[in-house]
């Protein structure tokens, strides 16, 4: 049963995975028997993971690009498999813009599809190419509750996270064929530095969350770890097209009246 999970042996790519998420995933996977790949676009912030990683007892890489930048993911893919696959990749890297649709510069929304849509289609396609020819790989969209619901103020960054929960399904329908399983993670509201600016405690959608999800928390990183190795394992060798949604409930209830 422990074999389901094990991920001894494989090399895990984590976009953005120098804090958050990206960097509790890694972690998750790391523990699994991962060999961690890390991006990151700050050499500084690079530098300060890996210590992170590598203080842990993880065996941890990093490697510095933009994936918004076609020509630096190429580079970079093919400099990481010099010394070996990459079995899994977990497209984590991703921005907001908290801006009323109204007074959105066109160029703030260009960049969140950029970075949160587009980037993923990018190194996708790259690691993709590789797996193919190997009939082996699983890949990790990291989606959001904006994937589904709207909210005011993120236009560009729902926009990007519903087009990322249906690239991620014609991913999956252009290559399961290649044995490559390819699913999406949607987080909830997690507390991260990202969500920071609306986690203050009095702060109106502080309240708002915790009554909105049916768990009454903010999520912890960690409590995406399992679901990410879950989808990097052989365990979800037949899972195709899907997004987990890991979110204390939102997404099961309408809500309910802040005096319940
Ligand atoms: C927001 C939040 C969200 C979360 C998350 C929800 O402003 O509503 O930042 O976008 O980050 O993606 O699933």
């Amino acid at each position: 049963m422990k074999n389901l999970f094990d991920l001894s042996g494989k090399r895990a790519l984590i976009t953005g995975g120098t804090h958050g998420l990206g960097m509790a995933m890694a972690k998750g996977l790391g523990n699994a028997g991962a060999e961690l790949l890390i991006n990151g676009h700050s050499p500084a912030k690079l530098e300060a993971a890996l210590e992170e990683y590598r203080s842990l007892g993880l065996n941890a890489n990093g490697f510095l690009f933009d994936v918004t930048k076609e020509d630096q993911v190429k580079t970079a893919i093919a400099e990481i498999e010099k010394d070996g696959p990459i079995d899994i990749l977990i497209n984590n890297a991703g921005i907001i813009k908290r801006i009323p649709m109204e007074d959105m510069e066109v160029a703030d929304f260009r960049e969140v599809i950029d970075v949160d849509l587009v980037g993923p289609f990018i190194v996708s396609k790259h690691v993709g190419k590789k797996m193919i020819q190997r009939k082996s790989g699983k890949i990790i969209n990291i989606c959001s509750m904006m994937s589904e619901l709207g909210r005011n103020t993120v236009s560009a960054y729902a926009a990007a996270k519903g087009g990322l929960k249906m690239l991620t399904r014609n991913m999956a329908t252009e290559w399961a064929k290649h044995n490559i399983q390819v699913n999406g993670i949607g987080p909830g509201y997690f507390a991260t530095e990202q969500t920071k600016p609306i986690r203050i405690d009095g702060h109106p959608f502080n309240e708002f969350i915790l009554n909105r999800t049916p768990s009454g928390r903010w999520g912890d990183p960690k409590d995406l770890m399992g679901v990410a190795v879950f989808l990097s394992s052989p365990a979800s060798d037949f899972v195709n097209g899907q997004i987990i949604y890991v979110d204390g409930g939102i997404l099961a209830t309408i809500g309910k009246p802040s005096n319940e």
